[in-house]
């Protein structure tokens, strides 16, 4: 990377730093209900290279989409950072928010940014991408910005700049975990616990399978999901779901619209079985989490409704192949599943279920194996 860097840019960069992408195990659209999720970070990173230069103006290129990286500079300066496009939006978003929220007058930079996390998939490309030019700036810019605060400045980045009206799920996956294990975050206590997966010690792995069918929260349902669940909210005469007794989700079946209601019983079910996945893992049990995943598949299919045929089938084919459990990761719409597996099996299923799920009339899935990794960093 760094002779890369030396040949776009005519000198050394001050430094690199990443951060990975993420696969949420459970716990979905519950980040902006107050709810529980369980991500954990991928190996899987995205890169920056940074140089500080001595004016306001900033040269970024990346090798995302094309591999001519001379071509593909784009120039700004600090000022302009918030009237951007295309993927530039997701470190020049940075630079407008840190100006914009914190007040701060940092140098213009230079940067290559180079990335093994697929893009649109559902693993979170954009959060890896905010991240480490988070992570990068804030130490060349001498901020120390406390984690938490990062995840916020993320956040606000894909709802202000991009327009997309997520919540923190995938900011705190990147930027809050470690290695080998889970986060389970409280999106209502605002706490995040690290809980870890002990996938090795069990012979257990998960494997991605990207559907190859893309979304785009700033469009898609997504934000028709939000404000389904904060007619819900409103109509229970709730701050947030969180609020709803699990015990009680059937009762409110009668007091709203049938929709309304099926989005509700994801939300509040889906932190509860979040609770019991952290549970499990902390008392060593991760094979007993498979069929906890796989409710939580079904509970998206059928109350929230945000999965496609396509990842219907891998998640079918997935467990009829002998994987423990399954279900879409991510916003849904699209995107990607994950399935617990056997590492033993973990290449038969894998084929067997790109297969099925062709056979079956949709596109061929791409499937690889993922193990849970660092959050974002400095790397050199
Ligand atoms: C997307 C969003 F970005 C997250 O905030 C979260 O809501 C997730 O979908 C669903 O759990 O990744």
């Amino acid at each position: 990377m760094h002779e890369s860097f030396e040949t776009l840019f005519g000198h050394e960069p001050d430094g690199v730093w990443s951060a990975p992408g993420r696969v949420n195990l459970i716990g979905e659209h519950t980040d902006y209900n107050g709810g529980l999720a369980l991500p954990f970070a991928i190996d899987r990173r995205t890169r920056v290279a940074v140089r500080q230069r001595p004016d306001h103006r900033i040269r970024i290129t990346t090798d995302f989409e094309d591999a001519d990286l001379t071509s593909g500079l784009i120039t700004a300066t600090l000022a302009t950072a918030g009237q951007v496009s295309g993927w530039s939006r997701y470190v020049l978003g940075v630079v407008h928010v840190l100006r914009r929220e914190l007040g701060i007058e940092g140098c213009g930079f230079e940067a290559l940014v180079t990335s093994t996390v697929p893009i649109a998939v559902g693993v979170s490309s954009s959060a890896a991408l905010e991240a480490a030019v988070l992570v990068a700036l804030d130490e060349l810019w001498d901020l120390r910005l406390e984690r938490g605060e990062m995840v916020r400045l993320g956040q606000l980045v894909e709802n202000e700049v991009v327009g997309a009206p997520t919540g923190t799920l995938d900011q705190s996956a990147v930027l809050l975990t470690e290695r080998d294990h889970a986060v389970l975050l409280d999106f209502q206590a605002d706490t995040a616990e690290k809980v870890p997966l002990g996938f090795d010690a069990a012979a257990l792995e998960i494997l991605v399978i990207d559907s190859l069918v893309r979304h785009d929260h700033a469009t898609g349902g997504y934000g028709q999901r939000r404000r389904e669940c904060e007619e819900a909210a409103v109509i229970a005469g709730v701050q947030s779901l969180r609020e709803i007794d699990p015990t009680e989700v059937d009762a409110w079946a009668r007091r709203m619209p049938a929709q309304v209601h099926r989005r509700l019983r994801h939300v509040v079910t889906d932190t509860e079985r979040a609770r019991l996945v952290a549970e499990h893992l902390r008392l060593g049990r991760p094979r007993e989490i498979g069929p906890i995943l796989t409710d939580g598949h079904r509970s998206q299919r059928d109350d929230f409704e945000n999965s496609v045929p396509a990842i219907d089938a891998a998640v079918e084919t997935a467990i009829a192949a002998g994987g423990l459990g399954a279900r879409m990761t991510g916003g849904g719409f699209g995107g990607a599943a994950v399935a617990l597996v056997e590492t033993a099996d973990a290449e038969r299923i894998a084929v067997e279920v790109a297969d099925a799920v062709q056979q079956a009339g949709h596109a061929r899935p791409v499937v690889f194996p993922v193990r849970a990794a660092d959050a974002a960093r400095r790397d050199a």
